[in-house]
């Protein structure tokens, strides 16, 4: 089907409230004309689906499947109107319709499958896959609840439960008979095959069903359309078992256990191990849902599994679906009688995997005695490749007993874990890092005998956004200017952006600029003046950091700064040389204490500061509830100031970080993830860095330098700034409350905020002088945008596809 003009539009909106959904037009809720436009759109993908299946397989494409248990995908509704080129049709469609464009977008709700960068990350990819046609499918978990919803209240974080699927969606289509049955516990026993040969069998285990629900993803001009595969998980008595004709129907149905738990909740904590049996079961239902679907596609088409490695790559977002290098293995030799050793080159050329933190508490673990009673047949197979992997590196390195005790998959000790970095190292033909620092502490300080063992494994490849939602979408005035200025070609061709470089000093082009960036600002503060019922002045500079809540992103460092600004003002009567609004947003995972309290916090430095009349017009905080994609895109047009302040070596990336800069956001943050290579983009003048390196750390690490007292004492500015966080001044009705940060800071601060802090407070200063000379300003913001090209995603998918994955674009 070709693009539709408005009346055909209207029309199909028409039938689908009519007909799919059974409402007469005039009795039509919101949600149901939602629906129907949803409807409308989603038959125009369906279209370009088939279609992009057949172009595949006529060219027998290589598939790359994307493992991931988060896809934070937020709202589709815009983004694939937008990429079918029909946006502004829909638009018409629905204004003539009696409706209310922007609020329709507003019913949708995010689909909040993941929980921060690696999730969203995920979603970005496939976003490029289809733009540059190539067949890259998602597989992952269709949870009933996604990542809970964030109240405040007197100033704390509540938690709601996001039960997303309670209304209709139009992107998910249920495909029951691409359902599977997934095996787990029971035990393994030796039986003899018929040439009396020995062969481990799994035996008494029960039934997961999984049934795939799929999200097409089209890519920008709709030629493209791949899926996102979610899979629910349902107890065998609900399921039609009469779909399967098996051998294996009886077996299933007297032993079905209630399974709908797997798929119900996404675990809500971002880089903490949960070391949960339902989060093991949720990381092995999923990749073996996609292990079995692929080799089903394979099947059909090739009828054997000889080539499969040639035709199927897996990416393994982080060590979370690790397991699919032994449901691999364990398919491969003991369902379809590969030997071992063509299984493992099989499985290792197939496999890559991307490592996304170096945090400590986030590396997987799982107690060998969980693994032996989910997947018993799945821990001998770790066991037998473990076993294998430790002779070579014993043969290379006789009686190194550290190094092997260091690169074995099992940590010995009372309670024996399984190492799911090593397996996933072990088993993977690549491993890579997601900026160019992180990689290389990857290979110097996370698993250096990795990295000498096998040096060609390792490589990096820097992050990126896609930038048909995070500018085009989320800031279409800026695109409008852009698109005007330089043409459309930046949409595909981000490098593009590049010809702005001789208008960043037109004085005309500065003022277009900065007038949309006004409106940007305008349009935040008034939603900000609907929800948290503070003025806002749009002249300030805002200054915005948006993310989850963690310690080592350091949101505390920008609360003390803002603590010194307060002070400052109100006890040294300081005046700012330019007013300023600090705004907030992110989720702090339901049990992470510290989090949560620096959450309370700043909401607390938002109440007192915003009341106080000595600081009217020049200072405000604001933190705004409930952080999601769909709020993302709202904020990061509006910002003048983006805050990028881990502590150096602990954020692997970061891409927030990319979508302020291409929006024409200065940066102010650390030498950390790719922040460093943003900095290499846009020139060390256009961007602030302060506080201390990589190697500052770890030096101070070695000789054990850093003692916060010893910053209290010398700094009385710093000084300051804790005591009154030790004080009730930021609560007064709760005595004592944020003595535990001070208390943090002051005894165990593993992330030297105070021997950053004096920096960031001279660096901010720098800033809000540089703010006040508009053209100079406006400069180093356009050049900002200018040199975001690099920051695509489409360029990070390009080098995973070639020297990675070895798929290729399928085009017409
Ligand atoms: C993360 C990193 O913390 C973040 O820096 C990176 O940009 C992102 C995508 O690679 O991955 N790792 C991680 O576990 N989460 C991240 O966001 C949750």
């Amino acid at each position: 089907m070709s693009k539709p003009d408005t009346q055909a539009f209207i029309d199909a909106i028409r039938q689908h409230l009519s007909y799919s959904l059974g409402v007469q037009p005039a009795q039509a809720s919101l949600h149901d004309l939602f629906m129907a436009v949803g409807l409308a759109t989603r038959n125009l993908m369906l279209d370009k689906l088939f279609l992009t299946e057949q172009r595949y397989a006529e060219q027998n494409a290589k598939r790359l499947c994307y493992l991931s248990m988060e896809f934070l995908v937020g709202r589709s509704l815009a983004n694939n109107l937008y990429n079918l080129g029909i946006y502004d049709i829909c638009r018409q469609a629905v204004q003539t319709l009696g409706m209310d464009f922007d609020e329709l977008l507003e019913v949708e709700l995010d689909a909040a499958l993941g929980n921060g960068g690696l999730g969203r990350l995920a979603a970005c990819f496939l976003d490029s896959l289809a733009t540059l046609d190539m067949p890259g499918y998602g597989y992952g978990i269709n949870y009933e609840y996604g990542l809970f919803k964030q109240d405040i209240i007197d100033g704390k974080q509540v938690e709601k439960p996001d039960h997303w699927l309670i209304r209709d969606t139009p992107w998910l289509i249920e495909r029951r008979d691409y359902a599977c049955f997934i095996p787990l516990y029971g035990r393994v026993v030796q039986t003899r095959d018929r040439a009396g040969k020995m062969l481990p069998t799994w035996i008494d285990w029960k039934v997961l069903v999984g049934v795939p629900h799929d999200m097409p993803i089209v890519g920008y001009n709709g030629n493209t359309v791949n899926y996102l595969r979610l899979y629910s998980a349902m107890s065998s008595d609900e399921f039609d078992m009469n779909l399967f004709n098996s051998g294996d129907y009886i077996k299933a149905v007297e032993q079905k256990i209630s399974s709908e738990n797997i798929s119900k909740v996404l675990y809500p904590s971002d880089q903490v191990r949960v070391g949960k049996e339902l989060r093991l079961i949720q990381e092995y239902f999923f990749v073996a849902c996609a292990v079995r679907d692929v080799i089903r596609i394979h099947r059909e088409k090739y009828q054997d599994l000889n080539n499969l490695a040639d035709k199927v790559a897996f990416q393994l977002n982080d060590t979370h679906p690790a397991l699919a290098i032994a449901e691999l293995m364990r398919t491969l030799t003991d369902e379809y009688d590969f030997s071992w050793k063509k299984a493992w080159e099989m499985t290792v050329s197939m496999c890559g995997y991307t490592n996304h933190t170096l945090l400590p508490e986030a590396l997987e673990k799982w107690s060998v005695a969980l693994l032996e009673h989910v997947l018993p047949r799945h821990l001998q197979i770790i066991y037998e490749i473990n076993h294998r992997f430790l002779q070579q590196v014993a043969n290379q390195y006789p009686s190194d007993i550290g190094r092997l005790q260091r690169m074995s998959i099992i940590e010995e000790g009372d309670d024996k874990q399984v190492r799911m970095a090593n397996l996933a190292i072990i088993g993977s033909h690549s491993i890579n890092g997601v900026a160019a620092i992180h990689s290389e502490l990857v290979k110097t300080n996370l698993v250096p005998d990795f990295y000498e063992f096998f040096p060609e494994r390792f490589n990096n490849k820097t992050n990126g956004v896609t930038p048909r939602r995070w500018l085009l979408n989320a800031n279409p005035q800026l695109a409008s200017l852009l698109t005007e200025t330089i043409g459309e070609q930046w949409i595909t061709d981000l490098s593009q952006l590049s010809a702005l470089e001789v208008v960043s000093e037109d004085s005309a082009f500065q003022d277009c600029f900065l007038r949309i960036k006004r409106a940007n600002k305008q349009r935040l503060a008034t939603l900000i003046a609907e929800e948290i019922r503070v003025i806002l002045n749009p002249d300030a500079l805002f200054d915005i950091q948006i993310k989850r809540l963690h310690e080592y992103k350091r949101q505390l460092l920008n609360a003390m700064h803002i603590i010194h600004q307060y002070l400052s003002i109100v006890e040294d009567g300081v005046m700012l040389p330019h007013p300023k609004v600090y705004i907030f947003a992110g989720k702090a995972a339901p049990g992470y204490f510290m989090a949560k309290l620096i959450i309370n916090l700043i909401n607390n430095i938002a109440d007192i500061v915003n009341h106080d009349p000595r600081v009217k017009g020049m200072l405000s905080v604001i933190f705004m509830r409930d952080y999601k994609v769909s709020l993302a895109e709202k904020i990061i047009p509006a910002a003048d100031l983006s805050e990028q302040i881990s502590t150096a070596g602990m954020e692997a990336s970061g891409t927030g970080n990319m979508k302020f800069s291409m929006n024409g956001a200065l940066t102010i943050g650390t030498l950390d993830g790719a922040n460093v290579e943003i900095r290499e983009e846009v020139g060390a003048e256009n961007i602030y860095i302060f506080g201390l390196t990589v190697a500052d750390i770890e030096k101070m690490q070695r000789i054990g330098t850093y003692k916060s007292w010893d910053y209290y004492h010398h700094n009385p500015l710093i000084r300051r700034v804790m005591d009154a966080i030790n004080s009730d001044r930021f609560c007064p009705r709760e005595s004592g409350l944020f003595k535990p940060i001070f208390d943090a800071i002051m005894f165990n601060d593993r992330y030297y905020h105070l021997a950053d802090l004096d920096a960031y407070i001279q660096t901010q200063a720098q800033v809000l002088t540089d703010f006040g000379s508009k053209p100079y300003w406006a400069k180093k913001a356009i050049l900002n945008v200018a040199r975001m090209g690099k920051f695509s995603s489409d360029r990070t998918i390009k080098e995973y596809a070639q020297a990675v994955w070895g798929i290729e674009t399928a085009k017409k």
